[in-house]
């Protein structure tokens, strides 16, 4: 009843007890946007190897960053996964999906090479729903069952249950992690991921994650809703704002439907004149391409997603959902001035819809007063040119360099946005939108040599049996763009175009581009490849949460025959029990295709 009488009274943050309620729910936006937030260490330091560094003295360019050192160390997460009131940009939205009671969850850091754990409480409830973790980017070598995909390899871990993912640091550098269980990533349930390895560059200071996003305040169910339903005009769901390390203030005068709003703050960094600094760009949004700047400084990219690059300069970073970039650069001051505005620019105009695109944060050079808000104007200013194309294939140069060997088979997807003969919307690939079955997990199917998954054309499983290299061909017959996603591999990205692909020029040939994930330019085309060296069944996917809901998802079936038979985890079979015992007794609302 007091809880009651404290909503009625909370309307645009007016009362007392309404103000602390939405301070409170600000307040669970960690404190990585804040003047508190620590640096990261070159690597942790409690590690058992000689040579000062689990991976010895060694040159980046002469060692397989695929192929981690084993350093016998185990890096142990312990999550539990609840609603909660968020109001990260002071708007209250009413509930959102925190790990540990924070937005966005904990940063998880390790060493190339050490064992990573978490351990996963499943404490959400009012509904209850089901969840599970994905580790973007990293390869899941010989661990595939911790891939954190539901209904490919695992069941979703159920209400009041709990799974320990246990896996290698395999690769290094900049990633996160997020639910892949329906859009519940877009309700919260997303953070950072730092694994340390030998760096190529030097710098100063290591910044850590600054993950951009765009935000949104109607409950991610609630737009799941909107856009599985076969009323049209509820199909575009335009993003509320943009956040840089889950701050950016909401302007509260544009509130009309009374919901509780007070004041936001935006996230502030302290720098010094003429030290290097390096920022792991991470876009952890649902939907929104991100234009990343600092007015008036030079940006030097130097990895993308997890790849390491001869590092080139830019003004600005262009980031599609689930891509990053480690950047380096050296504050100076602009004209005179030492707080200077550090931004990020959805593409709001014509790649995703927003309300508010402009993102921004404060940068306070030496002594500036950290009371100061900036003045600079975005300079270059960023352009949204409406071609929702990533940066030329040809700017990025892996430092390793990785022969591209000839395809042992070559396959042609096509993209295409349709309304079905019910009204839905859907993405199809080949023809087929994709459809999750909770209860019967793929990579399981596999293990058991069964090959239902022949009769189940929804699950769009695609199998390249043992074809050793694979090359892809995508059109994207739609006119939105697509951030293409693989799991358990990088992809080398060997053709990004808006004219058909001829068949055979590669960019960079000798030493193709690599990355896991590649906007897909609307109505246009990209050619990728990689090679099957893990068996297994591994997603390929558009990283809007959205058109992922909407199906825009294969399955790639990877030397099944192969698929590890010695181990397979018992809490396996525990998990689906659990969910099959849970899917019994309660209806499971999965509208969309359920990833
Ligand atoms: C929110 O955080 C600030 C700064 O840490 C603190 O002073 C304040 O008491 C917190 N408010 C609530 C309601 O927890
Ligand atoms: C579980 O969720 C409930 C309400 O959603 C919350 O009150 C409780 O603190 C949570 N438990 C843990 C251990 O986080
Ligand atoms: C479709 O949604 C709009 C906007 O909410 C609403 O005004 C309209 O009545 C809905 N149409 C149908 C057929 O439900
Ligand atoms: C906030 O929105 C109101 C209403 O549109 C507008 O008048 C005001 O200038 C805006 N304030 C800022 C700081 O942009
Ligand atoms: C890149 O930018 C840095 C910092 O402004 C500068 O020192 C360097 O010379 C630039 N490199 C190139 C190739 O322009
Ligand atoms: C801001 O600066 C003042 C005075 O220099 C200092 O007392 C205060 O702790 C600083 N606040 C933060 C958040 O660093
Ligand atoms: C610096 O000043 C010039 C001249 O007023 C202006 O055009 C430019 O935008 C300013 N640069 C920044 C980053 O604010
Ligand atoms: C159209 O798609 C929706 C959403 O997946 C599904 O529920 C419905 O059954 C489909 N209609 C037909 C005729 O397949
Ligand atoms: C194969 O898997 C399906 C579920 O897709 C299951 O119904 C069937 O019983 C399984 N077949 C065997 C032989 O286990
Ligand atoms: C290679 O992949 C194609 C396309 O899926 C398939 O038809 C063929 O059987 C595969 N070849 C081998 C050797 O597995
Ligand atoms: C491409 O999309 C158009 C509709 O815009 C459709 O008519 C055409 O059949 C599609 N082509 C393919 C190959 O799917
Ligand atoms: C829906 C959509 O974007 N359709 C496009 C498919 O591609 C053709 C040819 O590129 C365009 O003419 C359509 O507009
Ligand atoms: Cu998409």
């Amino acid at each position: 009843m007091k809880g009651l009488l404290a909503i009625a009274a909370c309307a645009l943050g007016t009362s007392a007890s309404c103000a602390s309620r939405i301070e409170d729910a600000h307040n669970r936006t960690f404190s990585l946007g804040t003047l508190q937030a620590a640096r990261l260490p070159k690597f942790l330091t409690n590690n058992p190897l000689p040579g000062g560094t689990p991976w010895g003295k060694v040159d980046p360019a002469t060692v397989n960053p695929k192929n981690p050192p084993t350093t016998g160390v185990t890096r142990k997460y312990d999550f539990t996964i609840s609603r909660g009131e968020l109001a990260p940009d002071g708007y209250l939205k009413k509930s959102g999906i925190l790990i540990n009671g924070q937005f966005p969850g904990p940063t998880i850091e390790a060493n190339w090479g050490d064992m990573i754990e978490v351990n996963v409480h499943n404490n959400i409830s009012g509904p209850s729903e089901g969840t599970a973790l994905h580790w973007h980017g990293l390869l899941q070598k010989g661990s595939a069952w911790y891939d954190g995909v539901p209904s490919v390899s695992q069941c979703p871990i159920a209400p009041g249950a709990s799974f320990k993912y246990t896996f290698q640091a395999d690769v290094f550098g900049s990633s996160w992690y997020h639910s892949h269980y329906s859009a519940q990533a877009a309700g919260g349930l997303f953070g950072p991921l730092v694994v340390y390895g030998p760096s190529h560059v030097d710098y100063d200071e290591d910044v850590g994650p600054i993950m951009l996003a765009d935000w949104f305040h109607k409950d991610y169910f609630d737009i799941v809703k909107n856009i599985m339903s076969t009323n049209s005009t509820l199909w575009a769901n335009p993003s509320d704002n943009t956040l840089i390390n889950g701050r950016n203030p909401y302007n509260c005068s544009l509130v009309t439907n009374g919901n509780p709003c007070g004041a936001g703050s935006y996230s502030t960094f302290k720098f010094t004149t003429g030290k290097t600094y390096k920022l792991r760009l991470i876009n952890s949004g649902a939907a929104g391409m991100q234009y990343f700047s600092i007015d008036g400084q030079t940006l030097q990219i130097v990895a993308i997603d997890l790849t390491d690059i001869k590092p080139y300069n830019t003004s600005i970073v262009t980031l599609g959902v689930g891509q990053r970039s480690d950047v380096l650069f050296t504050p100076k001051a602009v004209n005179g001035t030492k707080a200077i505005w550090m931004r990020t620019l959805q593409s709001g105009k014509y790649c995703q819809r927003a309300a508010n695109p402009k993102g921004q944060a404060i940068i306070l050079l030496d002594d500036a007063k950290n009371t100061t808000i900036p003045t600079t104007t975005a300079y270059p200013p960023p352009v949204d040119d409406g071609t929702c194309k990533n940066d030329p294939l040809e700017d990025s140069v892996p430092y390793y360099a990785e022969t591209l060997p000839e395809p042992s088979v070559t396959y042609q997807i096509t993209v295409n946005s349709i309304v079905n003969s019910t009204g839905h919307e859907l993405y199809t690939m080949n023809g087929s939108p994709f459809k999750a079955d909770y209860n019967s997990p793929l990579l399981e199917l596999a293990y058991e040599k069964n090959t239902s998954y022949t009769e189940h054309p929804e699950w769009n499983v695609l199998n390249f049996g043992t074809n050793s290299s694979v090359r892809i061909v995508i059109w994207n017959n739609s006119s939105g763009p697509h951030p293409m996603h693989i799991h358990g591999h990088d992809m080398w990205m060997l053709y990004d175009g808006s004219d058909k692909w001829d068949g055979t020029t590669v960019v960079n040939p000798q030493n193709p581009q690599r990355r896991d994930t590649h906007n897909l330019r609307p109505n246009g085309w990209m050619v990728m490849q990689y090679n099957t060296d893990n068996p297994g069944v591994w997603p390929f996917h558009c990283h809007i949460a959205w058109h992922l809901s909407m199906g825009m998802y294969v399955n790639l079936m990877e030397r099944s025959e192969e698929v590890d038979q010695s181990v397979i985890p018992g809490v396996m079979a525990q998990t689906c029990d659990a969910w099959n015992e849970y899917s019994s007794t309660h209806v499971v609302d999965q509208i969309d295709s359920g990833l």
